[in-house]
């Protein structure tokens, strides 16, 4: 027999799973409830990491809430004892349930399905990115506050809450070099969005003060902080840089992203550092310049990665909805208030066209608003389209 730990020990081997096992020896999982099946696959993936096959799962009560189907979709049989429409039965003729509450029940199951995780073959052909059947199957979005429950981190949860809160879709992608500059113009679009991206490595006079003006600013306008680092080479060496060097990123960003080049070392890396910090990942899936390389089987790749590693990756940057997990978020930069394209091959895209047609979820926008002639009244613009396009999902 075999165990999953939820943590491991800060002390002695610090395994995930005790007990005695060889590489390649197959593991039943036995569970006592399901809902959505995370914690089946949370499991799985703990056995996986050490070897151990793992192919079926018993459960004493499958809550039928859609967790079979995510289960399925991932390779795990789920076999259960009971299902919740056997007990309502089984209480309903033993009168210890009345058929009104039995309906209530029913009704709260089959509206909080959870949808099975897929790729969304969107990934990877162009053909069925327009088709009326994959614009028909998004059309089918859930609110932002139904996705914070389903979110495996707690940064992804934060974002859709803030999102549901301050009625903003809107990342700023705060380019600027001066730090006061920036964080003079984050006070003043602040209330207007949910997230402030920074490039910190390219202020000319950073000190470690500004991150600590940056996060005081976070908290009195309620926005996440998104270090766009990149981060592209061996674990070993990505946890370094997470969390040392002049800019300590860990310490202060609630999001950094990566590149997966390297494989998924590079988030391992990264994990180690920022998941026991509460911080979360999002992976680099496709990109907005001209000519990139993100594509195709390599953008699938990235999904898996990210499905693989969900307690700690919220989400993609790329150019539409990629995954049909409600719980992941998907970050659009290159959006301006008009198509077009800047002379070194950045591609911009309509708030409109990345939210309401391409089922993304945040539009980033840096030059738009920044080189306004008034950021702030653009920063209200670029809020009202996205967000208007997010409500006309649900027209
Ligand atoms: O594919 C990408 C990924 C990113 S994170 N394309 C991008 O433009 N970005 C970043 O988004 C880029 O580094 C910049 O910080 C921002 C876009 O800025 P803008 O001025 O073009 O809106």
């Amino acid at each position: 027999m075999l165990i999953r730990r939820k943590e491991a020990k800060d002390y002695g081997t610090k395994k995930l799973i005790e007990g005695r096992f060889e590489q390649g020896e197959k593991c039943l999982i036995i569970e006592d409830v399901v809902t959505s099946g995370t914690s089946v696959m949370e499991t799985v993936d703990a056995l996986k990491s050490v070897g151990v096959v793992v192919t079926d799962a018993v459960v004493l009560l499958d809550r039928e809430q859609g967790g079979a189907d995510r289960l399925s979709s991932q390779g795990i049989k789920l076999h259960s004892v009971c299902t919740l429409t056997k007990v309502l039965d089984i209480l309903q003729k033993a009168d210890k349930l009345s058929a009104e509450m039995v309906k209530k029940v029913q009704t709260f199951i089959s509206e909080n399905k959870f949808e099975p995780i897929t790729v969304n073959k969107r990934a990877v052909s162009d053909d069925t990115r327009n088709s009326s059947e994959s614009n028909k199957r998004n059309k089918k979005c859930l609110k932002y506050s139904e996705r914070q429950d389903l979110c495996y981190n707690v940064n992804g949860k934060k974002l859709f809450a803030i999102m549901e809160a301050k009625k903003t879709n809107l990342a700023f992608s705060a380019d600027l070099t001066y730090s006061q500059t920036l964080l003079d113009m984050v006070d003043c679009i602040g209330p207007h969005v949910c997230m402030v991206k920074t490039h910190v490595d390219i202020l000319d006079d950073f000190t470690p003060q500004f991150t600590e003006q940056l996060k005081k600013l976070a908290s009195k306008h309620n926005f996440m902080i998104f270090e766009d680092r990149k981060f592209a080479d061996i674990g070993h060496t990505v946890k370094h840089q997470y969390s040392g060097g002049v800019h300590r990123i860990s310490g202060w960003a609630d999001i950094t992203n990566a590149h997966i080049v390297p494989g998924d070392g590079v988030i391992k890396g990264l994990k180690e550092v920022g998941i026991k910090e509460g911080k979360s990942c999002v992976l680099i899936a496709e990109m907005s310049s001209e000519g990139n390389l993100a594509t195709g089987d390599y953008t699938k790749a990235c999904l898996k990665m990210g499905e693989e590693h969900r307690d700690f990756v919220i989400g993609y940057i790329c150019q539409s909805r990629l995954s049909t997990d409600p719980a992941f978020i998907h970050m659009t930069p290159g959006v301006q208030l008009k198509e077009g394209i800047d002379a070194l091959g950045q591609k911009y895209l309509t708030p409109h066209e990345v939210i309401a047609n391409k089922h993304s979820d945040v539009i980033i926008v840096g030059r738009g608003i920044y080189s306004a002639e008034d950021p702030l009244a653009a920063a209200k613009m670029y809020q009202e389209a996205g967000y208007k396009a997010y409500e006309s999902q649900f027209d």
